[in-house]
């Protein structure tokens, strides 16, 4: 007669594979009246990699469109970098605003 083993390995019911992506979240910096323009490109290079050209061509998106997207980030990520434009304006002593946005 077989034995049972009640240690072997045996799946009775399968598990669900999970497979599920991260939410991506976009990372927007906002127009506003006072911060410069330079400023602004310093920021998005500084902390989203970009070239000087394609900074600028965010930063001239933002400020004839009143927004631009900067990156889309897994939300630990995209919360880290919000906060690194936040502090980097406030020390600086601009109003410049940055926001996330859940993407799925
Ligand atoms: N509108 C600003 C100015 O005329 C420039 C600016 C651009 C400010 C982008 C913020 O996110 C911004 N000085």
């Amino acid at each position: 007669m077989p034995k049972i083993n009640a240690t072997e390995d045996v799946q009775l019911s399968p598990k669900k594979v999970k497979t599920k992506l991260p939410s991506m979240f976009k990372v927007i910096i906002l127009n506003d009246d006072y911060t410069p323009m330079e400023f602004v490109v310093d920021t998005i290079q500084r902390f989203f990699n970009k070239s000087f050209d394609e900074a600028k061509r965010i930063m001239l998106r933002i400020h004839t469109e009143g927004l631009g997207v900067c990156g889309i980030f897994p939300q630990d990520i995209a919360e880290t970098k919000m906060n690194q434009v936040l502090n980097y304006a406030k020390e600086h002593q601009h109003p410049l605003n940055c926001i996330i946005e859940r993407v799925n």
